[in-house]
């Protein structure tokens, strides 16, 4: 493994300069409101960028979760929906292409990656039963919890340092994995809940070494290991790069060969898939597909569309071929990276290394006056509206909600602001005109006071939660 990490892709590749390996064919207006529009936006929002109305947005930052720009190919693909209820092509040839680049055997479509996650979770896991995985998800930590599990955290400590440099900082610690298994007994661990890239680390990766000790751990107790897969090829560009023996390979090889690791996986295709909406589970194990495929008819839809339209399926199995396309993957990982630069050189505080979908930035040591509950990456995100009209999300204590049995605040080591960045969709001026903003809100940073949660709702509070200024 090598510790040394290009901060350019010129570095990297030995020239001056990388660009996109595509251009643009249809545009889309953007424009701005004025500062006290940007004001009346944000109350009226609750001081909580996902009630803002996008209309009100200039450079929109929030998620890259169905916010990519499809190809040519994809809205080519979209004319030739199949929407028959049952059995249509668009289906059989999403299957193959998920056979094929990601080896699984069994596919249950779903609407959205959560669709996939509650499926899994009610099909595999006991009332009472614990899961590991490493760092939480939103959405995945409810659905297990729903399920009846309680999960446990077991990533390696330096996720959780936002300055550690740690090349593979989404990796498990199997320690942590060992010691889950002797204190619960490992036929009360439903599986491991392995995430490649790891989101709330700061979009982290997990290295190839790390998935085989992992499998070899669970092999010697009996336990699945299912893979959220939904930023995997963006992992795999982090292997090409970083861990030996891998350079050689192609993100589309180290794909197929990490999801080998693993009992089965799941996917919001909304990331990584280049669309705008749909998901998957798949698995190896017939027995647990027929259960998935029996539960995606009372929740989703006829496990041969499973919530999504003929044309999203197939703009989805397009979309899994272009995303695992080295040029591309690399352009899309080093626009992340030149935002990240910029940040860097400016000495505003982000995660580092640099992950694969978004800059975040580090609103502990952004406003180190600001106490976590007075809610400082919620503060961040709302300063930066104001500022410039950019739309970013909170990672930190709202996050991260509360603890189910004793209603208190989880406070979690990272409190972060995202800057998400959506696939093919902007510009590297944009991302210049984003760093800009986002010094000036660092420069400002003193004046900062705070927010106080008004309204908080019981799921997933960071969706819909209103908030004040202190
Ligand atoms: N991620 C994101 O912005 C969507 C909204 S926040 C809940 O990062 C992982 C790793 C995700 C993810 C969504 C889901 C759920 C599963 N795993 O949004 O339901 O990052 O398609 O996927 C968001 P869906």
């Amino acid at each position: 493994m090598t510790n040394q990490i290009p901060r350019t892709m010129g570095q990297q590749f030995g020239r001056r300069s990388w660009a996109e390996p595509w251009k643009i064919k249809m545009v889309e207006p953007l424009s701005m409101i004025d500062r006290a529009g940007r004001e009346k936006a944000l109350a009226e929002a609750g001081y909580n960028t996902f009630l803002l109305h996008s209309a009100d947005v200039y450079i929109d930052l929030l998620t890259d979760s169905g916010t990519n720009a499809m190809s040519d190919r994809q809205w080519a693909g979209m004319m030739l929906g199949d929407e028959a209820y049952a059995g249509s092509r668009n289906f059989y040839n999403l299957e193959q292409t998920i056979q094929t680049y990601y080896g699984y055997q069994h596919i249950v479509p779903t609407h959205q990656g959560r669709g996939a996650e509650h499926l899994l979770s009610r099909s595999t896991i006991k009332p009472g039963q614990w899961v590991g995985g490493n760092m939480y998800f939103t959405t995945t930590r409810l659905h297990q919890e729903l399920a009846g599990a309680t999960f446990v955290d077991v990533i390696i400590d330096e996720a959780h340092d936002p300055s550690n440099l740690h090349p593979f900082k989404g990796n498990i610690d199997l320690n942590k994995v060992e010691a889950l298994i002797q204190r619960v007994g490992a036929e009360q661990v439903a599986y491991v809940s392995l995430a490649a890239t790891v989101n709330m680390a700061g979009g982290q990766p997990v290295s190839m070494a790390n998935v085989q000790a992992l499998r070899q751990l669970c092999d010697r107790y009996g336990i699945k290991i299912y893979l959220d897969a939904t930023r995997l090829a963006e992992n795999a560009l982090f292997i090409q790069e970083r861990e030996e023996g891998y350079a050689d390979l192609t993100i589309a090889q180290i794909v197929r060969q990490f999801c080998s690791y693993t009992d089965g996986g799941w996917i919001s295709g909304k990331k990584d898939s280049l669309v705008n909406i749909g998901g998957w589970v798949a698995v190896n194990d017939w027995t647990l597909f027929e259960e998935l495929r029996n539960q995606v008819v009372i929740f989703e839809g006829l496990h041969t569309y499973g919530g999504m339209a003929g044309r999203d399926m197939e703009a989805m199995a397009i979309g899994i071929v272009e995303s695992m396309q080295d040029d591309y993957m690399r352009s899309r990982i080093g626009q992340v990276r030149y935002l990240g630069e910029l940040l860097t050189d400016w000495e505003v505080p982000i995660v580092q290394p640099v992950g694969g979908h978004a800059i975040f930035l580090d609103a502990k040591r952004f406003y180190p006056h600001l106490p976590q509950d007075r809610f400082p990456a919620q503060t961040l995100a709302a300063e930066l509206y104001l500022d410039s009209g950019i739309r970013s999300m909170e990672r930190g204590i709202v996050s991260a909600g509360r603890n189910a049995q004793t209603g208190d605040h989880y406070y979690p080591k990272l409190e972060l602001t995202r800057l998400t960045i959506p696939r093919r969709v902007y510009t590297q001026a944009h991302m210049d005109v984003t760093a800009e903003a986002v010094k000036a809100v660092y420069d400002a940073r003193e004046q900062a006071r705070g927010l106080q949660m008004t309204y908080e709702p019981r799921y997933l509070r960071f969706f819909q939660a209103h908030f004040k200024p202190l």
